[in-house]
């Protein structure tokens, strides 16, 4: 799990990196790359630690790669940096004019350069299947010659590869390439200081199905070195409830189909980060190994059914809203959890 920053030259990048992670990314020299963990912000784990004063406080996390590369060979560096990122945030340079057709034009230069990069692999794989009689083709090389035809045809007609509906089968032949396209994406316009209002015709005219997140990046890291008392006055005086960055971050999250169950105690309030649709067992060996193998049962109350108990454990179990789950349990995003196991 990982999400990798791109951009044009001097959009942000190194900027939005910084404020999500707090990692000095323009402080690191002679390094590719860049790599951070980012806090997502979440109120109902707030809550939790506010209850239970824990030892420890773990909130799920994100890791954001800021990528460094100049020269000649900085696209060939990007492209290896990235290879394992399993999401991408791209980011536009919205600041530096208003503009909103040279926003767009931004934009599509580097979406068509990560087109283009993935239509030379198709046609790569095309020619090189060609070889191969059609009697000793694999399974998977059967699948790619029906697909790569159906992908060419995509990128020529200038659209992304995550917009083919593939299935899960298709998607895993194709997983050892590492199209950019087939990735999901995150576009995110760093707008100027009252630039708020470009990013919905920003959206409109790029042809943007997903929605585009704007975030004025120079003020957000203005803002964070500011004493929290500050750090509130400066955002209502911004009309913003909370920062423009910590909803990036939870969007990277939800982009990347993840959730966050909790584990509650006195020592340690923690959000575990799955896969949406993972039974329990599975779940549970984000916490330990031995957790998935010796699983009995998972102890489950929803974090709204904890909160209407008046945050105790001890009043949901009494209300009945502590379930006793099986093997075959799909974790539900918010569900609070004690496993309970046998090794
Ligand atoms: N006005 C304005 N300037 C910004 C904003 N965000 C970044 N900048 C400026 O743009 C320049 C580039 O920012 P970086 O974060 O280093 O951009 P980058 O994409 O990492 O740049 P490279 O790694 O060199 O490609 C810096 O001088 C920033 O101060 C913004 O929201 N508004
Ligand atoms: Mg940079």
């Amino acid at each position: 799990m990982e999400i990798g920053i791109l951009g044009l030259p001097q959009s942000g990048k190194s900027t939005l990196f910084e404020i999500m992670t707090g990692v000095r990314s323009r402080d690191v020299h002679g390094e590719p790359c860049v790599r951070g963990q980012a806090s997502v912000p979440d109120k109902r784990f707030d809550k939790l630690v506010e209850i239970y004063r824990p030892l420890r406080a773990v909130p799920a996390r994100v890791p954001f790669t800021d990528v460094n590369a100049a020269g000649e060979k900085a696209w060939e560096m990007v492209r290896q940096t990235l290879s394992g990122a399993e999401g991408l945030l791209h980011i536009v340079d919205g600041f530096s004019d208003d503009s909103i057709s040279a926003m767009v034009n931004r934009y599509r230069q580097l979406a068509d350069e990560l087109i283009l990069s993935d239509l030379v692999v198709v046609e790569n794989r095309r020619q090189r299947l060609l070889k191969v009689a059609k009697k000793t083709l694999k399974p998977p090389e059967s699948l790619h010659v029906e697909l790569m035809p159906r992908m060419q045809e995509q990128l020529e007609s200038g659209r992304p590869l995550r917009e083919l509906s593939l299935t899960a089968e298709e998607h895993h032949a194709l997983s050892s390439f590492s199209f950019w396209t087939l990735r999901p994406e995150l576009v995110v316009l760093n707008v100027g200081e009252d630039g708020f209002s470009a990013v919905e015709a920003f959206r409109a005219e790029a042809g943007l199905a997903e929605p585009v997140m704007g975030i004025c990046c120079e003020l957000e890291a203005e803002m964070t070195g500011l004493p929290p008392e500050e750090q509130k006055e400066f955002l209502s005086a911004l009309g913003m409830e909370e920062p423009a960055f910590g909803r990036v971050i939870r969007a990277a999250f939800t982009l990347l189909g993840r959730i966050s169950y909790f584990t509650v105690g006195e020592d340690e309030v923690k959000a575990w980060v799955i896969p949406e649709g993972t039974k329990a067992p599975r779940a549970a060996a984000a916490i330990h190994k031995d957790f998935e193998r010796g699983f009995i049962k998972a102890e489950v109350v929803a974090y709204d059914d904890f909160m209407a108990c008046g945050g105790s454990h001890a009043k949901a179990k009494a209300a009945g809203k502590v379930r006793l789950e099986g093997k075959e349990y799909v974790v539900k995003d918010g569900d609070i959890i004690t496993f309970r196991f046998n090794v």
